[in-house]
């Protein structure tokens, strides 16, 4: 008789429909003895104000430029940029096999709060809230000229942020980033084929099978999705369908976090975010992506099923609250 098959024993492939890709999950690898790289432990002492860090109020940044004593958000122009708005253009390919196309944008930082030994977490709701409207407005702003709006944190020294201070970056482009290109086509053409979003029917589903939700309210989920690469990737999804950050009501912005756009007909759009912890076991050991992932395709060990019952039984209190550092975090 044929074994039956168990996720958290039995290797599979799963497709992810909204990038359109396959990931190798393969649970029991969980169970080998780890004697990789292991990180150090967190940084938790970060001074609350730093006159030579560049993202603090009343710095001086690294172009000179002193930047105000803001007390909320502060928004400021990359003195780095990625893209800028006026890069010309290298002109029509001669061969199918070198094209090049024009890349203009526009590249920002954003602050979320004065202080840098806090994170958006630790902040109150009323602080946050004015972080998605600082999100939902430089959206409007900047997708007004550009079809891509893309606003993105890069959290922790692990994964590459270069500074503690509490900020995230908001890049805007003159064409649609890869990712962004496949989400779009995957949720036109489910649009097409099933007459609604991709994303309400899966936000809808994974609310009946109960398996990997790690948090619903009234306005959002979440998730781990069912086709997750890193270990505790999740995915937010807000509950009734809203293509873009500047559509969310007062109450759906109390609870909410990132996202990204582009313009003309976007009703098969949902507005989501992803966040990508780059964790495999613990704080202190990290999953890189290497080679299976960058020569075959993307492979994980524990199940999302596995990742979202941890994630769910986490405690409700952030861990730095747990520490001796609760008055530093603790914000009226
Ligand atoms: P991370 O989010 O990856 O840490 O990057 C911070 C950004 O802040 C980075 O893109 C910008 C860098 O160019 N920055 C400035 O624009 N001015 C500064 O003085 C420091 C950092």
């Amino acid at each position: 008789m044929a074994t039956a098959f168990r996720a958290s024993e039995h290797q599979h492939i799963r497709y992810n429909p909204l990038q359109d890709e396959w990931v190798l999950v393969s649970a029991h690898r969980m169970k080998r003895p780890w004697q990789g790289q292991v990180e150090p432990p967190l940084l938790t002492t970060v001074p609350r104000h730093d006159p030579h860090n560049p993202l603090c109020p009343g710095a001086a940044r690294a172009n000179g430029e002193v930047n105000p004593h803001y007390d909320g958000t502060f928004l400021f122009d990359n003195d780095f940029p990625a893209l800028q708005p006026d890069a010309p253009s290298p002109g029509p390919s001669d061969h199918p096999l070198f094209q090049a196309e024009a890349a203009r944008g526009v590249c920002k930082v954003m602050c979320f709060h004065p202080w840098s030994d806090v994170t958006l977490p630790l902040m109150s709701v009323p602080e946050i809230r004015a972080v998605v409207d600082a999100w939902a407005s430089v959206t409007e702003e900047l997708g007004a000229q550009y079809p891509w709006v893309q606003i993105f944190e890069n959290k922790g020294a692990m994964m590459g942020c270069s500074n503690p201070h509490p900020h995230c970056q908001v890049w805007a482009s003159s064409f649609l980033p890869d990712v962004a290109q496949r989400e779009e086509r995957s949720q036109r053409a489910y649009q097409s084929q099933h007459g609604e979003p991709l994303l309400m029917e899966y936000g809808r589903q994974e609310l009946l099978r109960k398996e990997r939700l790690v948090l619903t309210s009234e306005h959002w989920l979440v998730l781990v999705p069912f086709w997750a690469v890193w270990p505790f990737q999740t995915l937010l999804l807000p509950r009734r369908h809203v293509r873009r950050l500047p559509e969310l009501t007062p109450a759906e912005r109390d609870g909410a976090p990132m996202g990204s756009e582009a313009g003309a007909n976007w009703d098969h759009w949902q507005l989501h975010a992803h966040y990508y912890p780059p964790l495999l076991r613990s704080a202190t050991v990290r999953k890189f992506m290497v080679g299976y992932e960058m020569l075959a395709q993307a492979q994980r060990d524990l199940t999302p099923e596995q990742a979202a019952e941890r994630l769910r039984a986490l405690p409700e209190v952030h861990y730095r609250l747990g520490q001796k550092d609760r008055e530093t975090a603790a914000i009226a």
